[in-house]
């Protein structure tokens, strides 16, 4: 019987699972490598900890590990439904809130190694955590993407530490109610992607579709509907998909360094962003809020016909 510690919070109604022990044992090498292992030959406990009957489609896992850089509090993984993550904006809003309620960090400013670079948090001591992200950029604007039932959309392409395309004209509801709607369109969008052979400008998979429309909270200045890798839509405004939106508004001129955006998500979430200059390349920061909603062992036993979680 195996035994794995971890810890559930949630982010802006997104929750994150961490995992502080009985995880695999992934060796030395930078997180990029350290993930690889994991997607190659640990598969199954990623499936054990997020998918049903443990988790859900909706659960982020991220795996703690220690750092390369002694600087670095901890190296993080992060992982879905499907696979691994890149990097995971409310997945590190939760990661610092859920140290912090163990008492392993304080308020101040802690640097995390993830597969894309290290990120830095600044930690209140309570539920609030500003990310500085990794370095992001609009990739190509106003592509057009043949979407099945419903013609030609267009969007921009960028990275905010994982492959967004977004789209803001696209006559969709971004209502609760509507999210069955929401999914399919979105997905019906990556499919376009895929078909025609639309990628990031380093060749990765565009796996994140994010839609926006006028925000319902007088203030915030719009919002959004993210579908995740997995098919899954996330209940916050996406700390990565946030970033992407940044990029995108920086290199039109829409937005300022140091300007406040907020995001809201499709339950109504918040997080704030802004960027500061980096070349040609902006570095967003994130700031969210999340809450731990327990702490628990899980037991994978080889005799449950369920071990490994139920994948698709
Ligand atoms: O907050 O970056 C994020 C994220 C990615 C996937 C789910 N949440």
């Amino acid at each position: 019987m195996r035994s794995i510690q971890v810890v559930d919070s949630h982010t802006g109604g997104e929750p994150t699972r961490v995992v502080l022990a009985g995880g695999p044992d992934l060796g030395t090498g930078s997180m990029a490598d350290r993930r690889e292992l994991f997607r190659t030959r640990f598969d199954a406990f990623r499936s054990a900890v997020v998918n049903e009957p443990r988790g859900s489609d909706v659960l982020v896992g991220a795996l703690l590990c220690p750092p390369v850089d002694p600087d670095c509090a901890a190296g993080v993984i992060f992982f879905n439904n499907v696979g691994m993550l890149n990097m995971c904006g409310h997945g590190t809003i939760g990661l610092a809130v859920t140290l912090g309620h163990l008492g392993q960090i304080g308020a101040g400013v802690h640097r995390f190694e993830t597969p894309v670079g290290v990120v830095s948090v600044e930690y209140d001591g309570a539920h609030t955590a500003t990310i500085e992200n990794v370095p992001s950029w609009r990739a190509a604007t106003n592509v057009s993407v043949e979407v099945a039932g419903h013609g030609v959309v267009y969007g921009d392409i960028a990275w905010g530490g994982n492959w967004f395309f977004l789209v803001s004209d696209h006559g969709q509801a971004l209502d609760l109610a509507c999210v069955d709607e929401l999914t399919e369109f979105s997905w019906r969008i990556r499919e376009g992607l895929v078909r025609q052979g639309l990628t990031g400008d380093d060749g990765g998979e565009i796996d994140h579709i994010e839609l926006f429309g006028p925000p319902h909270a007088v203030g915030n200045d719009s919002r959004n509907f993210v579908l995740c890798p997995g098919k899954a839509y996330d209940r916050s405004p996406c700390g990565t998909g946030t970033s992407a939106k940044l990029a995108c508004l920086y290199a039109a001129g829409k937005l300022q360094p140091g300007e406040i955006w907020r995001q809201e998500s499709i339950v109504g979430s918040v997080f704030e962003g802004w960027v500061r200059e980096a070349g040609n390349r902006v570095i967003p920061s994130v700031r969210g809020t999340a809450w731990v909603t327990g702490e628990a062992t899980l037991w994978l036993d080889p005799t449950d016909p369920f071990e490994k979680g139920i994948r698709r």
